[in-house]
């Protein structure tokens, strides 16, 4: 900037008595350089400048095309100005090695990092957080398409308040067609992101009170998250704790990151002005090299250190495992003077069905031949949900029924 000053002044300073004259009698604005800089941000502190982020892509095994369209898709989709990098995570893929180097250099934001043993997606998105320069991250599986105009709206709810963890919206792409299913500009109710007491995750549409209280709807909360897409200050995930990085492969990472937001103070928000694509798939294509009772493990390490007394409707339904050393986790909980999972309950979840804590009996009902148990596994057309007789299974679950009293009414 002084050097440009250093040479205007010097033109200036050559310039003819004639050229003199003619320049007094331009226009003022035809006399200021058609590229100025206004200087540092003096605005209110209301509208925060908005931070760069770093976007995230962890992927195990993914097809070739689809981690690309994924790339290209952000980088077209995002301002330059607010993009510092895209991160590609390899989780221990047979394939996708210097192929994909040798491609991605051309884009210079583009950098792929690799965990040497296939660890899951969470120690995955540990190893690129770690790595990330922007003060934001956004985490994207490895098969989405944003809609213009997703990254802004994420990174304004956390210039507004870097304690909110905000998701975008999420659309299908077809699992088949790859056709994309573009979010309706009418939609009048969102949908938010809840759990079971299996800690399963699911959709549902705001309770009315949520609507009535939230008129516009800009920024709906949510109970939880899908987990996949969704950003944070860099800052605010390391003050929280990142991850739990002994929950392993798949699953269970994204309740147990809800709950610790809100116990923790935080906020977690859906979206709608932002977009994003998914290709859902409907059954898992991954491996687990030690079995799929990882996943319980997680949830149970999840239950153990956020649920309190609570965990035990998990238990009734699914059965406890070895779940390995949790007392990190449960300072954490302390340092950060986290609150109760009855408060999460009650504040952000009120909606949710919890049933008796210490109920008189509980276990299956099973016929005469103790070959069929009562099972509210069932489908109705009305309702959702039935009870039928199904073979027992004795896996808890649906087969867990409650006795509350023991008096014949
Ligand atoms: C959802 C989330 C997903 C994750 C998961 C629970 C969305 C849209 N998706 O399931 O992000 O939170 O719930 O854990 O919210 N991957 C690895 N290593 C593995 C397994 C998966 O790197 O061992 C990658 C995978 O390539 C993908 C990402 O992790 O990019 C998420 O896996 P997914 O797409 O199978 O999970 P999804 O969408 O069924
Ligand atoms: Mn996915």
């Amino acid at each position: 900037m002084s050097t440009r000053r250093a040479l205007l002044e010097r033109d200036t300073k050559r310039m003819t008595s004639r050229t003199r004259r003619k320049r007094r009698r331009m226009k003022v604005f035809d006399k200021i350089s058609l590229h100025r800089d206004l200087g540092p941000d003096t605005r209110s502190p209301a509208c925060p400048p908005l931070s760069t982020t770093s976007v995230i892509i962890v992927f195990h095994n993914e097809a070739w095309s689809t981690l690309l369209r994924t790339v290209y898709s952000v980088m077209y989709s995002s301002p330059a100005i607010l993009l510092k990098e895209i991160l590609l995570v390899d989780d221990a893929s047979k394939y996708l090695k210097t192929p994909l180097d040798e491609y991605v250099k051309q884009f210079g934001i583009v950098r792929v990092l690799r965990q040497k043993e296939r660890k899951g997606l969470i120690n995955a998105r540990l190893l690129g957080a770690g790595e990330a320069k922007g003060d934001v991250l956004t985490f994207l599986d490895a098969h989405c398409e944003c809609f213009g105009g997703w990254l802004e709206p994420l990174l304004a709810r956390i210039a507004a308040n870097f304690t909110n963890v905000v998701s975008p919206d999420i659309t299908t792409i077809d699992l088949n067609t790859f056709e994309v299913n573009k979010p309706s500009p009418s939609a009048s109710h969102h949908n938010r992101g809840i759990f079971d007491w299996s800690l399963t995750f699911g959709w549902d549409g705001l309770p009315e009170h949520d609507s009535k209280k939230r008129k516009d709807e800009t920024y709906p909360i949510t109970p939880t998250h899908a987990g996949g897409l969704f950003s944070i200050s860099k800052k605010y995930f390391e003050y929280l704790g990142k991850y739990d990085d002994e929950m392993e492969i798949w699953g269970g990472e994204n309740i147990e990151m809800s709950f610790r937001v809100w116990q923790c103070g935080g906020h977690l928000e859906i979206i709608p002005c932002s977009a994003v694509g998914h290709v859902f798939r409907t059954k898992s294509p991954h491996t687990f090299p030690q079995g799929v009772s990882v996943i319980t493990k997680n949830q149970v390490r999840l239950a153990e250190v956020w649920m309190d007394e609570y965990k035990h409707i998990f238990y009734r339904r699914n059965r406890k495992k070895e779940f390995g050393d949790i007392s990190s986790r449960l300072n954490l909980r302390a340092k950060l003077q986290c609150k109760n999972f009855t408060w999460f309950l009650n504040n952000v979840y009120p909606e949710m069905f919890v049933p008796d804590l210490t109920p008189k009996l509980f276990g299956a009902i099973k016929n005469k031949k103790k070959t069929s148990c009562l099972d509210t596994g069932g489908t109705d057309k009305n309702s959702g949900k039935n009870i039928i007789m199904y073979p027992c299974h004795g896996m808890g679950g649906n087969q867990v029924i409650l006795l509350h009293s023991l008096e014949i009414v």
